[in-house]
């Protein structure tokens, strides 16, 4: 796993907000029941179905809730668990369970160069994530660099070149229609020589003509990280966008074909009632969700941190 900083207890304060915040929408909606289910007096038949139906209308997805919900059930009843609230208890539990129970990623493992492999469809947030990764880790005293191999799009490109100059890290960019790994080559050169930097994002097309064309490319990109830096990528996220629920998840499965993904980047959960996909994703894809985009301003962004996001679900 890949760790990259240490937070204060400011900043964790800080990043447990954002996430709370971010779903108020989600609360707002469907899996805003999930409290009230557990207020009952006691626990009956139609408890699991309000259960199993919230769950389902949350974007938790069906194979997902239903394995949840048959766990919490054995548990019950095996434990003996009389009281609703003590079934919440569980519940979460079996939450938690199902997102690894994974504490947020902090501090790396010293490594002279660490290289982000960013990919995702068009629009899920790829180049803004990356501003915000690079923001973060600046101040976490990295030294980042980012590199512009979408050149499917010459707007993809000066976008991140935007991006860059407000974080204030540097951008290396061959234009629209370079050889993306021909721009991730001069990138890393220019982190090793010149730059001394000790951090490379790279932004990557989010679609070409065809699958067999995406999957070509971004095997090519990583076979020249691979190449040129020891066990490059050491990450390879993928950005998935919130508000599109369980479109993501077909998306991923897509993506998942064509790349090896070790975490994912899950954005817009601010704009979303479907904050209950994050399940799905850890549960249908077995992906860990290793950031949240929580907003569109560049500090909208938070290590997932499981507890958090599921405590926040319920109040
Ligand atoms: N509300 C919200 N908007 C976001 C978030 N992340 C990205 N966006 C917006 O999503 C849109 C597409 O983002 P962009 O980074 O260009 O996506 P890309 O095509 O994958 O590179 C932009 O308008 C962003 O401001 C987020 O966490 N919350
Ligand atoms: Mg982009």
């Amino acid at each position: 796993m890949l760790k990259l900083f240490r937070r204060s207890q400011e900043e964790q304060r800080a990043d447990e907000q954002r996430i709370h915040e971010s779903l108020e929408k989600t609360r707002g909606g469907l899996m805003g029941r999930l409290g009230a289910i557990f207020q009952a007096n006691e626990i009956t038949e139609a408890t699991w179905e309000e259960l199993e139906e919230t769950l389902i209308m949350g974007d938790v997805g069906i194979e997902t809730t239903e394995a949840l919900v048959s766990r919490v059930r054995t548990r019950v009843a095996k434990e003996n668990v009389k009281r609703p609230d003590q079934a919440q208890v569980v519940l979460k539990q079996e939450m938690l369970a199902v997102l690894g129970g994974a504490e947020p990623m902090e501090i790396d493992e010293p490594r002279l160069l660490t290289v982000i492999l960013i990919v995702g469809v068009n629009g899920s947030g790829k180049t803004t994530s990356i501003a915000k990764l690079a923001r973060l880790y600046k101040q976490h005293g990295r030294k980042v660099v980012l590199a512009a191999a979408d050149t499917f799009r010459a707007a993809a490109v000066h976008q991140l070149e935007i991006w860059g100059e407000r974080v204030g890290v540097e951008v290396i960019s061959q234009g629209q229609g370079a050889d993306p790994g021909a721009v991730v080559y001069d990138a890393i050169r220019a982190c090793q020589e010149s730059r001394n930097a000790d951090l490379l994002i790279i932004d990557t097309a989010g679609r070409l003509h065809t699958k067999f064309n995406l999957m070509k490319e971004l095997e090519k990109v990583r076979n020249v990280a691979a190449r040129q830096v020891h066990k490059a990528p050491h990450e390879t996220f993928l950005v998935l966008d919130a508000t599109t629920g369980q479109n993501a998840l077909s998306q991923a499965r897509h993506f998942k074909e064509a790349v090896a993904i070790s975490g994912v980047i899950l954005t817009k959960l601010d704009g979303t009632a479907k904050g209950g996909m994050v399940f799905a994703i850890a549960q249908e894809l077995g992906l860990p969700v290793r950031f949240v985009g929580t907003g569109e301003r560049m500090e909208d962004l938070a290590p997932f941190d499981a507890r958090v996001f599921v405590d926040s679900l319920f109040q």
